[in-house]
């Protein structure tokens, strides 16, 4: 190829890329840590396709900080390597010459017109295809070996830097496959750290999905590996969320089906939805259920959940009715809450054309999906229920107690006085509130400790931060019901300055503060008063870690002076290097904040609480299954899992941060 000819072929492939890097959160999202981790999860997305399609087995994550090994390229930084052992992307000419690969790397959507058969079932939401991943990294490689050869081709800002290259022969015997590594353009995204904690978490719940197929991580920097490789699937699943909870029956139920799905036009063969459920009864006052299409957490329900509950309720009670286990609850029914109350349940169907709807696009909209599930539900819960009348009688006994509590508390009307309550009374006491009142600017400082208030009321920038003072230990949400919860004193004030109501309730557009900060000492007190309140938050007010409302303040540790000069340092680590470095390494005078309430209203301002220089951590809820079983270790009755989580993360500032 002449090089007018190459460099007309760069130009239309960028006009076709270009629309990614112009608005590159319309393809994943966002172009902060969770679009950069998006990438990943779009490679190894089309690996798990391979594998659904009966070809690929074996899955490995690199995450590596080096150069590029092809010489002469600026690579270097952050990069990911994603390797399968499928059938290889197909490298041979296409109708204008190029290469399939080269297609499938540039030009949108091309991925499944290749062989549409074989890629029946594909994650919607990530679907977007690898060429989004090529468009947004700096530097690009693709080794494939197939067609008896190992076949290189190398991508620069999405457009080929070079035809593709047959590398050498694959030696007898020698596997087929498909290895992408790719450096993320750190002029799209505000960050290109790759954080292993998030992906492990991602690919421990792929591993789960798609039971079977291996997936390690191998963390280059550190050197640290993990292998995920589940034959159990979603049925292991749930005994890994039901590892810190007390499981009332023996046996995780699970059953898988399929049902003929719906392309919604009149012809009759739009393939098949597979349906596989797993669930065990607990002893916790926490549901835990998680749901997915297509691999991906359905976070917002959809029409597979709605299945999955209505039939849950009737089957339950139906049994419930025909063994004559109402009557401590005199023949009324049991309510779907009450059946659900400390349930853990994992429902994951796959669908050829899943339609994702709601505002994050994670509600499963397709109509065909919830009679599936239900009918499906009915045959299976009802023969396991048959065949195992002691896990039916636990389940059964489990719901009766939770009506019990309800009832009780219906007919004290705490809950609904309480809640009401919540909904009139004014603002409360302690809560020195900020004089905007567009939550779009407002803040709400949740501080820890009364002299820490005292200082934060005084420090702040009154326009738009409040400050609401409260002090020690909050309840444990995890071990109470909400009519308890309910009537703690300090929990109520955080409710009421938030001002959208808790629960089933919860109506984000009512907050008044598109800011949460939590703000406690740097010490393990403080990281334990933060993780009831987040603990709280993820229970009972969820959509406001969703909207990624919720920040923890980052106070610093340290103080140095220096030659009239500060600096402040939030590790050991950093104030060793100001001193070093800043000071010259000559005697420095170090101050060591003990806690918030050491530092007078200027210092906390200016460290903490001012915009201009405070570092503040948003917490995130990437993952609900992760979240919810580290809730469960951190907050629940099992102490051994506990000892064991604190050890393992001890070191780890990040541990809160799912
Ligand atoms: C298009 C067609 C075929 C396979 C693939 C793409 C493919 C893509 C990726 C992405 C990561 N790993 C992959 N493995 C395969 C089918 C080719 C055939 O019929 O042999």
């Amino acid at each position: 190829m002449s090089d007018s000819e190459y460099g007309a072929r760069q130009i239309q492939v960028l006009e076709g890329l270009q629309a990614v890097q112009k608005r590159p959160a319309m393809y994943v999202g966002t172009t902060d840590a969770r679009g950069l981790h998006h990438l990943v999860y779009e490679v190894v997305d089309n690996a798990i396709d391979e594998a659904l399609a009966g070809h690929c087995s074996s899955i490995g994550v690199t995450i590596a900080d080096r150069e590029s090994p092809v010489e002469g390229v600026d690579g270097g930084g952050p990069s990911v390597s994603v390797a399968d052992d499928g059938r290889g992307i197909p490298v041979d000419a296409h109708e204008d010459g190029r290469s399939a690969l080269e297609v499938i790397m540039t030009v949108l959507h091309a991925g499944g017109k290749f062989d549409k058969q074989s890629y029946q079932v594909s994650g919607g939401l990530h679907g977007v295809g690898v060429s989004v991943v090529n468009a947004l990294s700096k530097w690009l490689e693709a080794e494939i070996k197939r067609d008896g050869a190992v076949w290189r081709q190398c991508f620069d800002h999405g457009a080929p830097a070079g035809d593709i290259e047959r590398v050498r022969d694959l030696e007898p015997g020698e596997d087929t496959g498909t290895e992408i590594r790719f450096w993320p353009d750190d002029g799209v995204f505000s960050t290109t750290d790759f954080d292993a904690n998030t992906l492990t978490n991602r690919l421990r719940e792929l591993a789960f999905l798609n039971s079977g197929v291996e997936i390690e991580l191998f963390d280059e920097r550190d050197g640290t590996r993990e292998r995920f490789r589940y034959d159990g699937g979603i049925q292991e699943f749930v005994v890994y969320l039901n590892e810190t909870r007390t499981p009332l029956h023996e046996d995780v139920v699970h059953f898988a089906d399929t049902a003929p799905a719906d392309g919604g036009d009149a012809g009759g063969d739009d393939g098949e939805v597979t349906i596989d459920v797993a669930l065990q009864a607990t002893s916790e006052l926490q549901g835990s259920i998680h749901a997915f299409a297509n691999n991906i957490n359905t976070r917002e329900g959809g029409t597979h959940l709605t299945g999955f509950k209505t039939a849950l309720t009737r089957v339950v009670n139906d049994y419930a009715d025909r063994e004559g286990l109402l009557d401590e609850i005199d023949g009324e029914h049991l309510s779907g809450e009450d059946i659900r109350e400390g349930l853990t349940a994992v429902i994951s169907i796959k669908h050829p054309d899943p339609q994702f709807e709601g505002q994050t696009k994670t509600k499963l909209g397709n109509g065909e999906v919830r009679g599936a599930v239900e009918s499906a539900m009915h045959e299976h819960l009802g023969t396991y229920f048959e065949e195992h009348p002691d896990a039916a009688r636990s389940i059964v006994s489990k719901a009766v107690e939770a009506a019990k509590a309800r009832r009780a508390a219906e007919k004290a009307e705490e809950l609904t006085r309480r809640k009401s309550a919540l909904e009139t009374t004014a603002l409360p006491g302690k809560l020195a509130d900020c004089q905007t009142r567009d939550p779009a600017e407002a803040e709400l400082f949740v501080v820890e400790g009364d002299s820490a208030g005292g200082s934060a009321k005084q420090g702040r920038d009154r326009r738009f931060q409040a400050i609401l003072p409260l002090f020690g230990k909050v309840l444990n949400v995890e071990k109470h019901r909400l009519d308890r919860i309910l009537e703690n004193e300090k929990i109520r004030s955080l409710i009421t300055a938030i001002g959208a109501g808790v629960g089933e309730e919860f109506d984000l557009d009512g907050v008044r503060y598109n800011k949460l900060i939590i703000m406690t000492d740097a010490d393990v007190d403080g990281a334990h008063i933060r993780t009831l309140y987040l603990t709280l938050l993820y229970r009972y007010m969820r959509p406001l870690l969703e909207a990624g409302y919720v920040y923890a303040a980052q106070p610093p540790l340290y103080r140095i002076r220096h030659g009239g000069e500060t600096h402040d340092a939030m590790t050991e680590a950093e104030r060793d290097r100001i001193v070093e470095e800043e000071c010259g390494g000559e005697a420095a005078q170090v101050q060591r904040f003990k806690g918030l309430g050491e530092m007078n209203p200027e210092q906390l301002w200016e460290t903490t609480m001012n915009p201009d220089n405070r570092v503040l951590k948003q917490i995130t809820v990437e993952d609900a299954a992760a979240a919810d079983r580290m809730f469960s270790v951190l907050m629940g009755d099992a102490v051994e899992p506990r000892r064991e989580f604190i050890e393992a993360h001890a070191t780890d500032a990040d541990w809160v941060d799912i």
